[in-house]
């Protein structure tokens, strides 16, 4: 089942019929068993008679309340490779390698909410950095208990002239306005998400197909609970946290973003969320 946020409220979409909930989005996301939760509600809850799709157009907003963002790095081969290449001339190359490698994993703050765009929203990329790429990453929605109860799409702005100047520049490269995008739903399957999941990307100039790509999240070196138990060690979350985890796709050294781009990534099971690319 789906579960969207919008204007009106959370909306859950389930077997062709739409709820509207009424509790707070923080309540209704943070508990433990959210599927089977959801399912009773559902049960018991007279549907809606309206058009999911052309309600969510101008109503959908990003699926995230009071949460922080964290993200995974370096969780697949393909960021370990383009990581150490970008980095080369920093002489930081190894640092990657390490981390790849290494038993604790890369985990950084990426976003507070304020700067999270949803559905159709814009996001940045910074006009001090020269190259500039999407990261097409599934994030996991995590309660406060540390268990991993929902999914959903998430592009991980990144700033690779940033990053590869020197690995002490990591939270200039990730961290600015909108350099987050979640949605356009969270996906609470009843069981957790197969390992076989495609995550795809497409990254559009003036209607054209300019870069497409997908991997399936098997590829990752790294499993989902591994991470969120590292998330979990040392830091509380009251109304839970997002958890990108990391990008198995990096487009070749000869491309870079433009203002106006639209970068779309579909996860199989959770939907696609489209974003638009402006400078700040
Ligand atoms: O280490 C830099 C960031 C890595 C990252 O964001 C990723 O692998 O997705
Ligand atoms: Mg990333």
């Amino acid at each position: 089942m789906q579960l969207y946020r919008t204007k009106e409220g959370a909306l859950l979409a389930n077997e062709n019929k739409v709820f509207l909930l009424t509790e707070a989005w923080d309540v209704i996301i943070n508990r433990s068993h959210l599927h089977q939760h959801l399912s009773g509600l559902a049960e018991i809850s007279e549907a809606l008679s309206f058009d999911l799709s052309h309600h969510l157009l101008s109503n959908i907003i990003a699926p995230i309340g009071n949460q922080e963002v964290w993200a995974a790095g370096v969780t697949y081969l393909r960021s370990r490779d383009a990581r150490m290449e970008e980095s080369k001339e920093s002489g930081a190359s190894d640092v990657y390698s390490k981390v790849y490698e290494a038993e604790r994993p890369e985990l950084f703050f990426k976003a507070l909410p304020h700067r999270v765009s949803g559905q159709c929203e814009v996001v940045y990329m910074r006009k001090d950095s020269a190259w500039n790429v999407p990261e097409p990453e599934l994030t996991l929605f995590i309660n406060s208990a540390g268990e991993i109860q929902a999914y959903t799409v998430g592009n991980d702005m990144s700033s690779r002239s940033i990053e590869g100047e020197n690995p002490l520049y990591l939270p200039q490269a990730k961290v600015y306005e909108r350099s987050c995008a979640l949605g356009p739903c969270l996906f609470v399957p009843e069981k957790p998400i197969s390992p076989e999941t495609l995550i795809s990307i497409s990254i559009k100039r003036e209607h054209q197909e300019v870069f497409a790509n997908s991997i399936q999240l098997n590829r990752m070196k790294r499993n989902l609970p591994e991470l969120a138990t590292w998330l979990y060690m040392a830091c509380k979350f009251q109304y839970g946290s997002f958890l990108m985890t990391g990008t198995g796709i990096v487009p070749p050294n000869d491309f870079t973003l433009q203002a106006n781009d639209e970068v779309s990534i579909s996860i199989e099971g959770i939907g696609t969320l489209t974003n638009t690319v402006q400078l700040i």
